[in-house]
């Protein structure tokens, strides 16, 4: 992620109810947007003055308070920076005549993505793993995390044309490598020319032009009401300036929930409840740790957040409803989609998930930098049911010893 590591992990379903709308689907079509900080820079293009790595980066943040500004987006891995060389773009290969099933994963530490096809519509069939109902945009948000499956018909001259990536991410002009406009890749169409499209880079679709995602617009392929809750949580985000913070140690950068900044435990949560924890009180406060009783309906209200930009939540191993989406102030509980990372922003956000999964799962930010400093909690489930299913092996003993065994700086 912020060193420049990322792949694609796909499950391919054989019976997708879907498969009819498109006739392409495989390692070709898989589109990774990610953000190019100066680390994964210096590493790509041999350019020492960027060697920056993840450890200094995030020591700038937690002194500062401001979240590192990437240099460029990349689409699969290839970027541009004002100024830099201009390495050639990603080129999607298509056939005229056939319907392509694009699946759209931003692996980025902070950015949102714009995406868009020149003179091409996106029909979303998919969020993060869970089936919609067709819907045909052109232009498609995605924060850090999220995935999105679209269709795009090649029903277009053969020609190249260019799929846009624009990206936000912080205050652009802490870093005046960005340019994301460069932030790009090339459609293909079989017979076209090895060369770049003629028409301008633009941003995407804009205007009368737009016909932009709305996440409060979409809907489940199978329409489904959502289970009414049995537990209710809310949860209040709350930035600390660098000055005011306890973090750790007063100075650094601090994101709370419910007045909690995430601290990871010495001793890993799974491993306290295989010794036995059994609430709230046998986690450290910092843990953020909340015990929920297995097969039981959880609904997450965020209030509207004073803060204007959308915090990525992510729920592990879990997918849950989307209520409430930041994007709209419509209650949906008829037929809400499912997710598992949502927007968490100035509207408020409401999610409802089942606790049938027994695990501590992490639901968190999915902005690095905020991540880091402490904006996690760990939704943890069935816990009688964790002890019963999990039986620690030998290997797993020896992992705990050869931790401690690390310097403090690598642990
Ligand atoms: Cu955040």
């Amino acid at each position: 992620m912020t060193k420049g590591l990322r792949g694609a992990l796909v499950v391919y379903d054989p019976e997708d109810p879907l498969k009819d709308l498109y006739d392409v689907d495989d390692v070709n079509t898989i589109w990774q947007v990610g953000d190019c900080l100066p680390s994964f820079e210096g590493w790509l293009e041999q350019r020492p003055r960027w060697h920056n790595t993840t450890i200094p980066l995030l020591a700038g943040y937690v002194a500062t308070g401001i979240v590192p500004v990437s240099d460029s987006g990349t689409f699969n891995g290839i970027g541009r920076f004002q100024g830099g060389p201009e390495v050639p773009f990603h080129v999607v290969n298509v056939v005229q005549g056939k319907r392509y099933r694009f699946r759209i994963i931003n692996t980025s530490a902070r950015n949102v993505f714009t995406i868009s096809v020149d003179s091409h519509n996106l029909t979303i069939i998919e969020t993060d793993g869970n089936p919609t109902s067709p819907m045909t945009v052109n232009s498609i948000d995605m924060l850090a995390g999220q995935r999105y499956s679209v269709v795009v018909a090649a029903n277009q001259p053969v020609d190249n044309y260019w799929i846009n990536a624009p990206f936000v991410g912080g205050d652009p002009s802490r870093n005046l490598n960005q340019n994301a406009t460069l932030s790009r890749a090339i459609l293909r169409y079989q017979g076209a020319p090895a060369a770049d499209p003629a028409a301008p880079m633009s941003l995407g679709p804009a205007g009368a032009e737009l016909n932009a995602l709305v996440e409060a617009n979409l809907r489940p392929l199978v329409a489904a009401a959502a289970p009414e809750p049995d537990i209710n949580i809310t949860l209040n985000l709350v930035v600390i300036p660098p000055a005011d913070s306890i973090f750790q140690t007063a100075g650094k950068a601090q994101w709370n929930v419910n007045n909690v900044s995430y601290l990871a435990p010495h001793t890993p949560t799974l491993v306290k409840i295989l010794e036995g924890a059994n609430s709230a009180n046998d986690f450290n406060v910092t843990e953020n740790t909340f015990i929920l009783p297995a097969n039981k309906i959880v609904q997450v209200i965020f209030p509207p957040s004073i803060d204007d930009e959308a915090h990525p939540f992510h729920l592990h191993a879990n997918n849950f409803w989307l209520i409430k989406s930041n994007s709209s102030e419509e209650i949906n509980t008829a037929n809400p989609i499912k997710r598992d990372v949502a927007g968490v922003g100035s509207t408020g956000t409401i999610m409802r998930f089942s606790t049938a999964n027994p695990g501590p799962w992490f639901f968190h930010c999915h902005i690095f930098w905020h991540f880091f400093a402490g904006l996690a909690t760990v939704m943890a489930s069935g816990l009688d049911d964790i002890r019963k299913e999990v039986h620690p092996t030998l290997q797993w003993d020896l992992e705990c010893p050869l931790y401690d065994i690390l310097p403090t700086d690598l642990q």
